[in-house]
């Protein structure tokens, strides 16, 4: 199966060196090695590299209110240091930076893309978002995340067809299921740690439903900590069941790799050998798919996540 990559260089422009963490200012764990690490065994193993080359901003305002985008714009090119915003932000842990603005818009742009090769008849494409976007909202930065590169993807294959957004990262998407909650036309399904001890802590709850006409579209799997492969592809199976019921024409994956048992911010206990697991699963549902990285911090091994994960679209789940 041919799987087109999108990537772009900038993400190296945002580069946050700490976060503060239980009133302590800790190493920032969201790193641009992460992606690099990524994409380096991806050329080597052949696939094909797309990188965007414009970057438009015209394309946030479908999600983020334009004074947040202006916010970020202008914080970033005001400050030298990196510092944390007291407006628009929800936690200590998401910095910004001179390059954050210019980095969160090629993220976004990079899901973008995704999102439009889909519509020219591929089928499966892994955009290599970085920051990540799951816990952004419309006006609202935090856990490392600045523009919704989901929710943007989300919203452009929506004019074409139904989409269902599957967060398999180990925290809840809180941003994307506040963006979609009172929508019928994206279907949201997240599998993670459960809030009581998890960030963000005040979302993912099994009872967060969707409102109004949205009401029925939202779905939470919280799961216990050391949460086994076995548990684990239960739960999802049950998700996709979710997503088989809905009957999307596409289906995006915030595609976050802290549910890996060596991740140093995470608390599950997948192996290397459980994303392909995963992924064969989701390749069941037979949709035109798009993954856009999330989280994922166990930097040494993200190269044979990211291998094993795609490995598994190749393959029959059972
Ligand atoms: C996209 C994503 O995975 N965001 C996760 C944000 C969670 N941040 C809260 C945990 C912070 C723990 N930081 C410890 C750093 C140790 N050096
Ligand atoms: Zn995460």
């Amino acid at each position: 199966m041919s799987i087109k990559i999108v990537y772009s260089p900038f993400h190296k422009k945002h580069s946050p060196k700490y976060e503060l963490f239980d009133g302590k200012v800790v190493n920032h764990v969201e790193v641009p090695r992460r992606i690099e690490k990524i994409v380096e065994v991806l050329k080597v193993r052949g696939f094909k590299i797309i990188q965007p080359k414009s970057f438009l901003a015209r394309e946030l305002y479908d999600i983020h209110r334009k004074k947040y985008v202006s916010f970020i714009r202008r914080a970033s090119s005001n400050t030298i240091r990196e510092f944390f915003p007291k407006k628009y932000s929800f936690d200590s842990y998401t910095p910004i930076t001179a390059g954050t603005f210019d980095a969160a818009l090629a993220s976004a742009s990079v899901a973008k893309i995704g999102a439009d090769l889909l519509l020219s008849g591929e089928s499966l494409v892994y955009s290599l978002c970085r920051p990540p976007g799951h816990h952004a909202s419309f006006r609202m930065m935090g856990g490392y995340c600045y523009f919704n590169n989901a929710a943007i993807a989300a919203n452009s294959l929506v004019k074409t067809g139904k989409v269902s957004i599957l967060d398999i990262d180990f925290h809840h998407g809180n941003g994307t299921q506040e963006i979609f909650y009172e929508r019928d036309d994206v279907l949201f399904v997240s599998i993670h740690a459960d809030p009581r001890w998890a960030f963000p802590y005040s979302t993912g709850f099994g009872n967060e439903r969707g409102l109004g006409k949205g009401r029925g579209y939202n779905f939470n799997f919280p799961l216990p900590l050391k949460t086994t492969p076995d548990l684990y592809l239960k739960r999802l199976n049950q998700g996709l069941e979710k997503i088989r019921r809905f009957g999307p024409n596409f289906l995006i994956i915030s595609a976050g790799f802290d549910t890996y048992l060596k991740d140093p911010i995470g608390g599950f206990g997948l192996s290397i050998n459980t994303f392909k697991n995963v992924a064969a699963q989701i390749s069941s549902l037979n949709l035109p798919t798009l993954a856009v990285q999330e989280g994922g911090y166990c930097v040494k091994d993200l190269d044979k996540i990211s291998l094993s994960f795609l490995s598994g679209f190749d393959s029959s789940p059972l």
